[in-house]
């Protein structure tokens, strides 16, 4: 890109003088490739970075766009989004300098972005130093109780009480948050992740972000050692994990992901794994897993060799066995973490999404469960033998599964297709459907996490006129309804930093 070639000042003025004339001629003619640049320079470089890496906006390219389709890109430059900073520019661009526009930013840069140490360090920003903010909470509340709900139709997070379920506080988030947000041990602090990369900690008793830094261009998940010593990132862009040091976030190691013969991969995503003190990376595009130790501020990586490229992880309870869904989307693949052999191999058609798997005891053995992404139905499998004991039917494929221990009860939302806005209620005894909820007709209905105790539990609404609505658990009948921004995940404190059985790590 020419910026890249150019001094700053002087590609602004030639996008300036660019822009200008333009704008003075609107464009009935193609743009060239440097006009449109040049409209980019002179009207979106300042909120996404003059080489669209982002800034107060997200970044603007290709992976980071591959979620919204570039017709929708259009109508977002020509009429602008509603509650954010991004302006219309249908009267100010010809519909052709818009066209141009979309296609310019789905269009990858002549020159490879690059985010290594020196741009992590200098994103570093650091409010709140550890040991600057008073150590007892601003509110009362049961500190254990709270949820997070992620509101993705504005970018805001929402802190609810969760014995009250009263909404407590709600505070801007980066842009497009993803994953599940981590908590700290003691449940104090959390770790957000946005696709743009950006880690955000948060504290809990102060209500304040305390610390931030941009781990890489697009990422895809962050995760938390077990002692809450250390974060890791997990990046698309650049091929890279990187590690930071919980307490402020300081960057401590960026390993680049890379196999023996100088191939590279993005990383699909990295948990932690406790038991194990360590913490396992599934890699999109070589047929490996990662897992990853730190001693003494040293990272050493071992890497376990598959016989195919593995997606989305699934780990027991003991951390001993991961399952991986084959990128053939037909199979699951059991491996023994300690000597890295693939163990089993089970037959999952439709794409399992093992990232929201779920275990609980059945008929004294434990059993998993899991969606799947392309078939209407759960897989339900005997961990002791990895055997599948049930395919139950649903309404369409599900994207997200929840229990709780105390709850009699799975949930599995039927996130694709004409009922999306249904959600099935199995029973964990019988392994069947006992109801099916349909709370707003036309809307999805996804995402279910459960309070402490297991007795009450939020349902998202997924929509911009949404709401999260309570349910109790055992009656399942609906308690009331909180109005939110297209809410997605809840996470409840402490179900999360005791690794309930019923819900995401
Ligand atoms: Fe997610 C978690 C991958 C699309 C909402 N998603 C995760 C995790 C992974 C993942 C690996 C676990 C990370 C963690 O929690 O640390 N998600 C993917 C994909 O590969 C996929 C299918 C395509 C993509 O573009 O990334 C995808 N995810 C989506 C969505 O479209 C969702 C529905 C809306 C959104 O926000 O983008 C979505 N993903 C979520 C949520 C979680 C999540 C809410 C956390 C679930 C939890 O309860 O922990």
């Amino acid at each position: 890109m020419t910026q890249h070639r150019l001094p700053i000042s002087q590609t602004l003025k030639s996008a300036l003088l660019l822009g200008a004339s333009l704008l003075a001629a609107p464009a009935l003619k193609a743009e060239t490739g440097a006009q449109t640049e040049a409209i980019y320079q002179q009207h979106c470089a300042s909120c996404h970075g003059t080489d669209r890496l982002g800034g107060m906006g997200p970044a603007l390219l290709p992976e980071n766009l591959s979620r919204l389709r570039q017709a929708e890109a259009e109508s977002v430059i020509a009429a602008g989004r509603p509650a954010t900073q991004m302006p219309a520019f249908g009267d100010t661009l010809s519909q052709e300098s818009v066209t141009a526009l979309a296609n310019f930013i789905y269009q990858p840069p002549e020159v490879t972005p690059v985010w290594g140490e020196q741009e992590i360090l200098s994103s570093h920003l650091l409010p709140h130093p550890k040991g600057s903010l008073p150590d007892e909470p601003v509110f009362e509340a049961d500190m254990m109780n709270l949820f997070l709900v992620v509101e993705i139709g504005d970018h805001h997070v929402t802190v609810l009480d969760g014995d009250t379920m009263e909404p407590i506080h709600r505070f801007a988030s980066r842009y497009a948050l993803h994953g599940g947000p981590k908590y700290s041990p003691d449940g104090r602090y959390v770790y957000f992740g946005s696709r743009d990369g950006w880690i955000t900690k948060y504290d809990l008793y102060n209500l304040k972000v305390v610390a931030e830094v941009r781990a890489g261009i697009n990422m895809r998940n962050i995760a938390v050692s077990a002692d809450g010593n250390y974060v890791m990132a997990a990046n698309y862009l650049p091929h890279t994990l990187v590690l930071f040091d919980a307490t402020n976030l300081g960057l401590m190691d960026v390993i680049p992901v890379e196999n023996g013969t100088g191939d590279s991969s993005r990383v699909s995503a990295v948990y932690a794994a406790p038991p194990r003190d360590s913490f396992i990376a599934a890699l999109k595009d070589i047929p490996e897993a990662w897992e990853i130790s730190v001693t003494d501020a040293k990272v050493n990586v071992r890497r376990m060799q598959i016989d195919t490229l593995l997606d989305d992880f699934f780990f027991d309870p003991g951390y001993e066995h991961v399952i991986g869904a084959a990128r053939d989307g037909k199979r699951g693949y059991v491996i023994n973490l300690d000597t890295g052999n693939t163990i089993a191999k089970l037959p999952l058609p439709g794409m399992p999404h093992l990232g929201s798997g779920i275990t609980w005891e059945y008929k004294g053995r434990r059993v998993m469960a899991t969606p799947h992404f392309r078939t209407g139905a759960v897989s339900i499998i005997d961990m002791d033998n990895w055997e599948v004991i049930k395919t139950l039917e649903t309404q369409g494929p599900g994207f997200f599964m929840r229990s709780h221990e105390n709850s009699p009860y799975a949930w599995v939302d039927v996130f694709f297709g004409p009922n999306k806005d249904k959600v099935h209620v199995i029973d964990k005894k019988t392994l069947e459907i006992v109801k099916t909820l349909q709370p707003a007709p036309g809307k999805v209905a996804a995402h279910v996490e459960f309070d402490r105790d297991g007795k009450k539990l939020l349902l998202s609404v997924w929509d911009k006129d949404g709401a999260v609505i309570v349910y109790d658990a055992d009656t399942l009948e609906e308690e009331k309804r909180i109005p939110m921004n297209k809410p997605s995940g809840k996470y409840n404190v402490w179900n999360k930093i005791n690794y309930e059985e019923g819900t995401s790590h």
